[in-house]
């Protein structure tokens, strides 16, 4: 199985600010993390990190054809991006959206989640165990 691995903006800044919330961890840690669940799980991962939506759209355009999931946190652009919602029901790939922070616990702007409706599930709170539990959905439900 591959899986698109993607995560939005200011994430690859983790462990620099707000350890309160985010953690203590850095983006690297978190690539390690991911790269490490995915080995124990016979998953192919591509990872990608941005700060700019179009690139975020475009990756998941690119996952047409090349990959089987995707596991998404859209960090800020969940609450606006309708350009990365369109775009995950475009590729209709089974995706799985992770927040670090239980999100709804937060502000009420962070509790509305666009790409979320286009999403089969969500993780929210769990750290980045949240990616783990993303993995381990896809490759119980869609895996081959
Ligand atoms: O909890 C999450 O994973 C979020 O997607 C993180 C986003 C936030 O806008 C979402 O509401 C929830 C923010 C990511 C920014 O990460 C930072 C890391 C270190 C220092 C500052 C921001």
């Amino acid at each position: 199985m591959k899986l698109l691995v993607l995560n939005g903006p200011n994430l690859n800044m983790l462990g620099i600010r707000e350890p309160g919330i985010y953690g203590t961890e850095s983006y690297a840690a978190l690539e390690a993390f991911v790269r490490d669940v995915c080995a124990k799980n016979g998953v192919e991962a591509e990872l990608y990190q941005s700060n700019h939506e179009g690139d975020l759209v475009d990756k998941i355009q690119a996952a047409l054809g090349t990959a089987d999931g995707i596991v998404i946190n859209p960090a800020a652009y969940t609450h606006t991006s309708v350009a990365i919602l369109d775009a995950l029901k475009a590729v209709a790939l089974p995706a799985v959206e992770v927040h670090l922070s239980d999100v709804s616990a937060r502000e009420e702007f962070r509790h509305i989640s666009y790409a979320g409706m286009a999403c089969v599930k969500t993780f929210a709170g769990y750290g980045f165990d949240g990616y783990r539990l993303a993995i381990e959905y896809l490759v119980e439900h869609y895996g081959k």
